[in-house]
């Protein structure tokens, strides 16, 4: 597959009008029209992906299902989808682990900063027994519940319109925009920034207009949703791993017999794995890509953040949280953290 980075994103520009890219044409006969919703733009490997698999899905169901895959916040922000698979209008959702924790908080642990030195050491606990206490705290504690494999969204990285990020004094009094989840706002704090809660649905907006200065997000979502156009620096710092829990509403799902069941998940675990691999193979060639479109690109000493973070209790503070036995499960993929 290729992927094309520099397709016009049409259905932001469709505007407020939902249509679903990939296999809809399969409705007229679905007896099951099933409806997933994302945040990302068309172009980013998890819209390619899912769209691929609906049509999959579509044609393995001889169009007993209709997947519909609504991107680019077509149908609401994060807050808004999260709220609508919860009540089940809608029936699939991705969602960063951090933003799921406004519902689950346990879920947030895939998220402490610089936790995993690699992607061999994320998967190994996203796919083993730290995914699953996540996802089985998310089946006790909600409507929802987690297909098994997460997709990537990828290393965060820092971008500003004002001035590189060379160490973390840098963040001291800076706005930065994050995602709603108190874990995002704990952090920043513990760099001394000055964080403030957006849904990504109005980023770009955010950062033209300087409601705030900064953002932070892997470079696959810097480039596809082109934040290039609205941020002058970026600098590495790799903070924090960040996926996409594939979260589909339970009673929707129980709805579908054995059969569509089993074609949906394999499906949704079959695509977030090659979802993973487009994101590293973009990662690997985008800084290039972002730094011919003007980007001024730096590299960071992580161990002067980690040592911050040390210092404002972040680790003790969350390791409390989580509890000794969630925590003593993150460290046994990571090492021990602080
Ligand atoms: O909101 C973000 O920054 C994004 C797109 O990375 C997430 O979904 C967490």
């Amino acid at each position: 597959m290729t992927l094309n980075l520099t397709r016009r994103n049409l259905l932001a520009s469709a505007g407020a009008l939902a249509l679903p890219i990939g296999g809809a044409f399969a409705q007229a006969k679905a007896e099951f029209t099933l409806k997933y919703g994302n945040n990302l733009p068309v172009s980013h490997p998890m819209n390619m992906r899912a769209a691929e698999m609906a049509t999959k899905i579509n044609a393995e169901s001889k169009g007993r299902i209709a997947f519909e895959v609504y991107p680019n916040n077509q149908l609401g922000n994060d807050t808004d989808m999260l709220s609508q698979v919860r009540s089940g209008a809608l029936d699939y959702f991705t969602l960063s682990p951090l933003i799921l924790g406004t519902l689950v908080p346990a879920a947030q642990i895939s998220g402490v900063g610089f936790a995993f030195k690699d992607y061999s050491q994320v998967w190994a606990a996203m796919d083993g027994e730290l995914g699953a206490h996540v996802r089985k705290q998310i089946d006790a504690s909600s409507s929802l519940f987690a297909f098994e494999k997460i997709w990537d969204n990828g290393y965060r990285q820092i971008t500003t319109g004002t001035k590189p990020i060379n160490q973390p004094e840098d963040l001291k009094g800076m706005k930065i925009r994050i995602p709603p989840s108190p874990f995002w706002v704990s952090m920043f704090k513990a760099f001394e920034a000055s964080p403030a809660t957006i849904n990504f649905a109005e980023v770009y907006s955010s950062l033209q207009t300087k409601v705030v200065d900064a953002q932070e997000n892997p470079l696959a979502i810097i480039a596809t949703a082109k934040l290039n156009e609205v941020q002058k620096y970026c600098s590495i710092t790799n903070h924090m791993w960040d996926g996409f829990w594939f979260l589909g509403n339970k009673k929707s799902f129980e709805r579908l017999p054995a059969d569509l069941r089993a074609i949906v998940t394999a499906n949704v675990n079959a695509a977030g794995l090659k979802q993973r691999d487009d994101v590293r193979q973009l990662n690997d060639s985008l800084l290039g890509e972002l730094k011919g479109k003007g980007m001024l690109i730096n590299t960071t000493d992580a161990e002067l953040f980690r040592a911050k973070l040390r210092t404002a209790n972040f680790y003790a503070d969350w390791h409390k949280k989580f509890g000794d036995e969630a925590w003593a499960v993150l460290q046994k993929y990571t090492g021990k953290l602080a």
